[in-house]
């Protein structure tokens, strides 16, 4: 008799839309899986990365059992010997070199994967180093560092109501391609449209003529790096025109009146002088978010990896306040979610430059040292020298800024061990993989994005499929591994329960729980009995009451950040003609580094080659098509351009995650993608100075004909 058909239900873990899917399965095959009609806040949509779910599950290149590098090879061995080998090696490392030497990564899957969050912390601290480093400092880390400074908590951060606001700016971000960051909002070209057709207004600002810009009412061309120029601009005319909106939140804002003295110098023109925006669309769109009732703006990767990332995020929330955005409808305001619901005393509110990193003195994080510095901390020899590494779900060769140095300083470590499932351009250098679970093999629950979304639910998931015999979820390996070492340190340590049971607990004591709200007593047991999620409503204004700064006041005016604008102003006076200034792409079919190995998401027409305007390649005798060398201060690579006019001139863009084709990488589909690792350009010291943040885009490079490449193509 042929196994029941069984329809499961789960959420999409791949990005931070965390759509419903529903999933139907046979015995160990999986039949389909397609979007769950029923979810509260996706309804039904799912975008193409969906279904290589089943990929994932199946690809015969993913790790189950824990392999160790003989040589050139690798050997399976059992889950024993892998968690005493980790421990050992992490220990004597630890004794010989002290604490400091063993430092760590910790990728985007992590987030996506809940065990890693509840488990992770405890696994660190046996291990006891200063030296974490993660995709944080990649990515949203200005985010983090001004809502701490401003709102108290690094976590309240204030979510664009995309549903109920009638113009919306967006300022770096690309929601088209991927599904909306920092703004969990499934269906992203349904959410957006919406907008416009309720008679509102959608503005892009992006050097490129994204898939976003090009569904938007306007786009606005930018030349990268500058946003910061434009956004004091903003609030400058704001001052000036007396264009600042009265609000529910004024008797509880500090610091306006330094921010309109420090913004004085910030004028539309110089910001038009300096971005290439127009200065009348600048006052134009300040007085339109000023005037609509409605409105508000956000900026996403394009304005956070960049030189200036935190002086653009702290501008953004500056400018949703001045408006009257900030906790209003139509605006942007906090989330109310089951689970790590942020309010005054919550925890983990962060901090910041407690100590700095040993080589380059970048400031720490709420205990994380910036990416860009981990190469130099490897690399350079002298106490607190990194001489261990442990990379959990990341890939950094490919994902952090400088692949060249990054690859040198992992060749020469003299141990790392991976928690990761591939063996890719990173891991390929551990001498020990631990390989966790398939996701489809253990439970789900997003305590990340559920805080982030534009629509407040919440929905716990059973696993789809139980673990194949032996396997070990990553929260499970982190207490072994965890526990050795304690163990090894004469050290205690404290197994934590399952991730369900910890989140079960922090459920029914949050908001929902029946201590605060007996009405609604949410407890795990309800969750779990609504499979396709609990619909918790729309966001409400609740700021008052859960700014979690010490006197209780929205801080608008963080001394560091007004101290930065001396930066700005500096750059002001460079003259930065620069020959082309690179920028990324996201495409909505691939997700970072690691979601190259499937065909079905790699097939079709190439989406890895350098984009360049027109005019650009005819002032060099570049051809579209043809295969050019791009070079940057610290490294070339050589791909196919595309001539467009999606780019402005001056602009040219590659995507980044590719690049696996390299020796040693066991992706059967992946090394044969010819996309080039882009971040063998982007520099290492080009940085947001104030908190050390990647600067991915803004890149000068230059472009060129690859000669010896033409030439043997003529010969062949
Ligand atoms: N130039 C440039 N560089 C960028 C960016 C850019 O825009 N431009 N974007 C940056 C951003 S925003 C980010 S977030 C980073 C991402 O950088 P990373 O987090 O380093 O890269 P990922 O590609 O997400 O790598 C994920 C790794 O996790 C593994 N993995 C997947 N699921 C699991 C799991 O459940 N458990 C474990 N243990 N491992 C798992 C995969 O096999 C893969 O090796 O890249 C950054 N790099
Ligand atoms: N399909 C897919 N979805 C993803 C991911 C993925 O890799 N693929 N990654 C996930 C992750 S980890 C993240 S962090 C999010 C990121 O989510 P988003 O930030 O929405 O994604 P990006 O495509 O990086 O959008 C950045 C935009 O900024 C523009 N830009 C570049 N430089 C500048 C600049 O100097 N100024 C301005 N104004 N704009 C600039 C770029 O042209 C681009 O359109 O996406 C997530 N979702
Ligand atoms: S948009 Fe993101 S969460 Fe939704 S199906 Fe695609 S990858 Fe999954
Ligand atoms: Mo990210």
């Amino acid at each position: 008799m042929s196994d029941p058909i069984k329809t499961h239900y789960r959420a999409c873990h791949l990005c931070e839309a965390i759509c419903g899917l529903e999933i139907k399965t046979q015995g160990t095959k999986i039949l389909s899986i397609k979007g769950d009609k029923e979810d509260p806040v996706s309804h039904g949509f799912i975008c193409p990365k969906a279904t290589a779910i089943a990929d994932i599950h199946n690809d015969p290149d993913r790790l189950r059992m824990p392999h160790k590098r003989l040589g050139e090879d690798w050997v399976e061995i059992s889950w024993d010997e892998a968690i005493e080998l980790a421990a050992r090696k992490l220990v004597e490392t630890q004794q010989y070199h002290g604490d400091n030497s063993v430092g760590f990564f910790a990728g985007n899957p992590g987030v996506h994967n809940y065990g890693n969050l509840t488990h992770g912390p405890a696994f660190r601290r046996a291990v006891k180093t200063k030296n974490h480093y993660s995709a944080t400092s990649l990515d949203q880390l200005p985010h983090q560092l001004t809502s701490w400074a401003m709102y108290g908590h690094q976590f309240a951060l204030p979510i664009p109501d995309v549903d109920h606001t009638d113009l919306m700016v967006i300022m770096g971000g690309n929601p088209l391609a991927s599904n909306g960051s920092i703004m969990t909002m499934p269906n992203a070209p349904k959410r957006l449209k919406a907008i416009k057709e309720r008679g509102g207004k959608l503005v892009v600002i992006d050097p490129r003529r994204s898939e976003t810009a090009d569904i938007a009412s306007q786009h606005i061309f930018i030349k990268p790096g500058t946003d910061a120029f434009v956004l004091m601009a903003m609030i400058n005319t704001l001052f000036r025109e007396d264009w600042v909106t009265q609000s529910h939140l004024t008797d509880h804002v500090k610091g306006l009146e330094i921010i309109k003295e420090s913004v004085t110098h910030f004028s539309l023109e110089l910001a038009a002088q300096k971005s290439g925006v127009p200065s009348e669309q600048i006052r134009q769109l300040t007085q339109a978010l000023a005037e609509t009732d409605k409105a508000v703006i956000y900026g996403r990767m394009g304005v956070s990896v960049q030189e200036f990332g935190a002086l653009c995020q702290w501008a953004i929330q500056v400018i949703n306040l001045l408006i009257g955005a900030t906790d209003s409808v139509g605006g942007a305001m906090l989330t109310s979610p089951a689970f790590a619901y942020v309010t005054k005393g919550a925890p983990g509110p962060g901090h910041f430059s407690r100590f700095d990193s040993r080589v380059s003195n970048l400031p720490e994080f709420s205990g994380e040292l910036p990416a860009v510095a981990l190469a130099e901390e490897i690399l350079t020899p002298g106490e607190g020298q990194i001489k261990a590494m442990v990379t959990i779900a990341g890939n950094p060769i490919i994902s952090s800024a400088n692949a060249n140095e990054m690859e040198k300083a992992f060749e020469s470590l003299d141990f790392y061990v991976a928690f990761d499932f591939y063996i890719n351009a990173t891991t390929k250098h551990a001498d020990l993989i631990l390989p966790p679970t398939s996701p489809l093999e253990h439970d789900h629950f997003d305590i990340a994005f559920l805080r982030f979304a534009v629509h407040n639910s919440v929905r716990m998931n059973p696993p789809v499929f139980e673990p194949k015999e032996g396997a070990l979820h990553d929260w499970q390996i982190f207490n072994a591994v965890g526990k050795r070492i304690a163990a090894l340190k004469n050290a205690d340590f404290k197994e934590l329960p399952a991730p369900d049971r910890i989140v079960a607990y922090g459920i029914e004591n949050d908001v929902y729980g029946a201590k605060q709200n007996p009405d609604m007593s949410l407890t795990m047991d309800k969750i779990k009995a609504a499979p396709h999620g609990i619909d918790l409503g729309p966001l409400k204004p609740s700021m008052i009451g859960r700014i979690a700064t010490a006197d209780s006041l929205i801080n608008a005016a963080p001394d560091f950040l007004i101290n930065d604008l001396n930066r700005l102003a500096e750059r002001a006076t460079q003259n930065d003609e620069h020959a082309l200034l690179l920028i990324g792409r996201r495409h909505i079919r691939s997700n970072n580094s690691w979601m190259h190995n499937y065909h079905r998401l790699v097939k079709g027409k190439p989406r890895w080659q350098l984009m360049m305007h027109p005019d650009d390649l005819a002032t060099r005798g570049i051809k579209d098509q043809d295969q050019v060398i791009i070079k940057s201060r610290v490294g070339e690579v050589t791909t196919t351009v595309i001539a467009t006019d999606e780019l402005m001139p001056g602009v040219v863009s590659l995507p980044h995650g590719w690049g696996h084709n390299k020796k040693g990488v066991k992706m059967s589909i992946a090394t044969q993608q010819q996309g080039v690792n882009c971040n063998e350009l982007t520099d290492d010291k080009l940085i947001d100075k104030v908190c050390g943040n990647a600067a991915f885009n803004g890149v000068p490079v230059t472009v060129s004909v690859a000669e010896s490449i033409k030439s043997l193509k003529k010969a062949i």
